[in-house]
């Protein structure tokens, strides 16, 4: 691989090269030596930009659409959450989708399955239930569920008023490999074939069953209620030695083996104490905060520029790859968060520096 210098070198010989790449180019073949300092940069060069939602200013707009479009005709009444510097290419950092999607009483979004794998994680509303494979779960404010990859899926809504989620799926990475599969169910809804909390009963109390080898790659718990999760952080700040960037920071895993409950995303819940500041830290996965209660602010270095996001509960922010990026909370704060470091790290790619370093 030679340098740029060398081809400055022979400067005099370009209008050879340009004459030779253009004769290569009509078999298919590129010189590397042109394109190297682009293919693989010595650091990240990213597009996406820091952004946040308002909910607040959303909200109505997401509730318009309920009048618009019936979730049967739309299948999935989703609002996408575009990174403005991706050109609406359906992602809110490079590898991750997010969209928010509205259920109203009385509704079903019919089955289907498909190879990207989805995580809710939700807003607002009550009397909404998800099935995964053939179990029901209903879904409360702040409940983290997972929709496996290819496992079939539908959603309803025996209750009253709104119910708001937010969908996080790991669509471009499928893209990128290319196996992207999608299929829909001959009935709305999948058979109920597994009795309501039989997962949080078989894997969620510290047990499992004897005799049995579990070989799915994601967590067989798939609702992961709010309430439990919220009173392990009320426990632990008792005693915490808050991390200086991230406060006190939990990750959901699979209970059987300890490792993340998805295999492509990693998905975590971290408590801001009132007043927290937090230090720098930047990582190579690009990552999408949910806030579930309280308010602060978030500065983002991209190159030159910092930005700073005011969040208050509900709104979404994202926080694209390598970005120096540190957290303030106003008073006591949770942030629900979603990334793709497990698959980053399963690649051996993913770096952090936490710290001024
Ligand atoms: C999907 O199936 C759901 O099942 C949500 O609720 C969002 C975004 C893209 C493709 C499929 C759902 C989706 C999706």
């Amino acid at each position: 691989m030679s340098d740029a210098g060398t081809v400055n070198e022979h400067s005099n010989l370009r209008p050879e090269r340009e004459a030779y790449y253009e004769r290569m180019a009509g078999f298919d073949l590129s010189p590397l030596w042109e394109v190297n300092r682009r293919l693989v940069t010595p650091e990240p060069v990213i597009d996406a930009v820091p952004h946040l939602w308002d909910y607040d200013a959303i909200r109505s707009g997401l509730l318009e659409s309920g009048d618009l479009i019936t979730t049967k005709e739309a299948q999935r009444r989703v609002l996408i959450l575009e990174n403005p510097g991706l050109d609406n290419s359906h992602r809110i950092v490079d590898s991750l989708f997010a969209g928010l999607q509205l259920i109203m009483p009385g509704e079903i979004a019919p089955a289907h399955r498909h190879s990207p794998a989805a995580l809710r994680f939700v807003m607002e509303g009550h009397g909404a239930y998800t099935a995964v494979g053939g179990e029901r779960s209903y879904m409360k404010p702040g409940d983290f569920i997972i929709t496996p990859a290819w496992a079939w899926h539908d959603h309803g809504h025996d209750g009253d008023g709104p119910v708001v989620w937010m969908d996080g799926l790991d669509i471009p990475m499928v893209a990128l490999f290319g196996p992207l599969f999608f299929e829909v169910h001959a009935e709305d809804q999948a058979p109920d074939t597994v009795p309501p909390g039989d997962s949080q009963a078989r894997y969620g109390a510290n047990m499992r069953p004897v005799g049995e080898s579990w070989t799915r790659l994601e967590s067989p718990i798939f609702n992961y209620p709010y309430e439990r999760s919220r009173e392990a952080l009320e426990q632990l700040r008792q005693g915490a030695d808050w991390d200086k960037c991230d406060g006190l920071k939990m990750q959901y895993v699979d209970p059987t083996t300890g490792q993340s409950a998805m295999p492509t995303i990693s998905t975590f819940l971290q408590m801001l104490p009132k007043g927290f500041s937090g230090e720098t830290w930047r990582t190579t996965e690009g990552v999408v905060y949910s806030v579930t209660e309280g308010s602060g602010r978030v500065h983002v270095t991209k190159g030159e520029e910092t930005v700073t996001m005011n969040w208050k509960e509900k709104d979404i922010f994202c926080v694209p790859c390598w970005m120096p990026h540190r957290l303030e909370a106003n008073e006591d704060s949770v942030l629900f968060s979603y990334s793709d470091r497990v698959a980053q790290q399963k690649l051996g790619i993913w770096r952090e520096i936490k710290g001024s370093a």
